[in-house]
């Protein structure tokens, strides 16, 4: 009983720490703002939150190979590709649920008419009509066959790493074999890329294939076994700190932010329209397909993931949360770990439903702001690329400010009116990368469900693992 009473108040004194970490992350963060301290003391501010940074970054690697590796491998064949198929299609479709949320919020709240009048009050010059703001944008490129040296070199940031001149379709190839040196690759401009996606595409081809190897790849599915269960020790002992470190992230960030008051003016109406988008999303209908499917209570689930989504909002970043999202789902909500090995690193990389929300917004936002009005075929546009760019989004913050520009490119919108929503992009980042965790957890309970007849039959490497309650 004493045993069971220190889980339960370890579990709930690091959640009601975390919770109270944002809080005073708050607090402290606009007090300093009044105390005008110099870059170099801003620094000093910033500092334990880079650490906690880098210390979930440091784990990624490593969590995602062993955990794909060892999760895929110690499933059937069958089962393996039956819940691949399944995983992948459930993340389109809930992706593009998302966009179709966002397209239906922006829409109704239209908050392109008060920036307008915003703009036009500031700038004293009248709103340009929708004929005017035509001639304005840019035209579509519709072919990347122009000669490079004609054409400006596109660099679209897919997945952290920048490729230029090629297009989207030899982006993603590309982006799934990549050389080594091109795995951690911080681009200028942009924070410590890493390109997931090949790591996640290579992990998983391999462990499929151990899977096929039976009892002579068992050393290395064990090997990736030990691998997967230090790295969740690590996570164990890594967590007390976090509390301390998302205080100081969020003052940091706080620090930095631009005057609240006139932002608020401006974007207030946009970043209500998205964060409603996501409540209506997130908390609404993902719950919502959770229980239908599952017949079991989302709140129950949600609850157990809390820690995680409290990461995501701190770091907002998804691929640096994962192995609180693993801990949570593992220990909170008892999910076989051979589904959250595969779907968690999968959902990290190419399942982003607050980001494609977030970007059609956006996206339709900068054309309300220009009176530009977009017909039915560049809505459906819109909604393709949105769902297609949060793929590309990589798991890292503001990865979806960067791959907004493949949408605005689909309907001929000025890619630099990304600089009208910047402002608040910080902050939106956050609960977009809530969602996104959220997104990923959920889906991860669903197919736990769906599958859990496979492992009745399953002759798995793993048959002592807990296996979903
Ligand atoms: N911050 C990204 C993530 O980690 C989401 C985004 O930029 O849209 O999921």
């Amino acid at each position: 009983i004493l045993a069971r009473g220190r889980d339960v108040c370890k579990q709930n004194g690091l959640l009601i720490l975390s919770v109270l970490s944002v809080i005073v992350g708050c607090l402290l963060g606009f007090f300093l703002r009044t105390r005008r301290l110099s870059q170099q003391e801003i620094s000093y501010f910033q500092f334990p939150g880079e650490l906690l940074m880098r210390m979930l970054k440091m784990m990624i690697l490593p969590l995602v190979i062993s955990s794909l590796m060892s999760g895929l491998a110690s499933l059937d064949p069958k089962t393996s590709s039956r819940l691949g198929i399944l995983t992948v299609a459930y993340y389109l479709w809930t992706t593009f649920m998302a966009v179709v949320v966002g397209i239906f919020m922006v829409s109704v709240i239209h908050p392109g008419s008060a920036a307008q009048k915003e703009t036009a009050e500031q700038s004293g010059k009248p709103v340009m009509s929708s004929a005017d703001y035509r001639t304005k944008t840019t035209p579509v490129v519709k072919s990347p066959k122009v000669a490079p040296e004609e054409a400006p070199p596109r660099r679209i940031l897919i997945y952290g790493v920048q490729e230029e001149n090629g297009s989207r379709v030899q982006n993603f190839a590309l982006d799934l074999t990549p050389p080594p040196e091109i795995i951690y690759k911080s681009e200028p401009g942009t924070s410590d890329g890493m390109n997931v996606l090949g790591i996640v595409f290579f992990s998983a081809t391999m462990g499929i294939m151990l899977g096929r190897m039976g009892d002579s790849g068992a050393p290395l599915v064990s090997f990736c076994q030990c691998l997967n269960e230090s790295v969740m020790k690590i996570v164990a002992v890594a967590v007390w700190y976090f509390p301390f470190g998302i205080v100081f992230l969020i003052a940091g960030k706080i620090l930095e932010m631009d005057d609240p008051r006139a932002v608020g003016k401006k974007l207030g109406f946009y970043s209500i329209t998205v964060v409603c988008g996501l409540v209506l999303h997130g908390l609404f209908i993902l719950p919502l397909l959770y229980f239908l499917i599952t017949k079991k209570n989302p709140i129950v689930f949600i609850r157990g993931i809390l820690q995680a989504l409290l990461i995501a909002l701190a770091t907002s970043s998804s691929s640096a949360t994962l192995p609180i999202t693993f801990k949570c789902l593992l220990e909170n909500n008892h999910i076989d770990r051979r589904i959250a090995r595969f779907v968690l690193p999968v959902g990290a990389t190419i399942n982003m439903d607050g980001t494609a929300l977030y970007e059609a917004v956006a996206a339709i936002f900068i054309a309300q702001v220009n009176n530009y009005e977009l017909d039915f075929g560049q809505i459906i546009t819109i909604s393709i690329t949105a769902t297609a760019a949060s793929i590309g989004a990589a798991g890292i913050p503001q990865a979806g400010l960067v791959t907004m520009v493949i949408v605005l490119t689909s309907v001929g919108l000025p890619t630099d009116d990304i600089t009208l929503i910047i402002a608040v992009d910080w902050a939106l980042d956050r609960f977009r990368t809530m969602i996104n965790v959220l997104g990923d957890a959920l889906a991860a309970g669903i197919m736990a469900h769906i599958c859990r007849k496979d492992f009745a039959r399953d002759t798995g490497t793993e048959k002592l693992l807990p296996r979903e309650t």
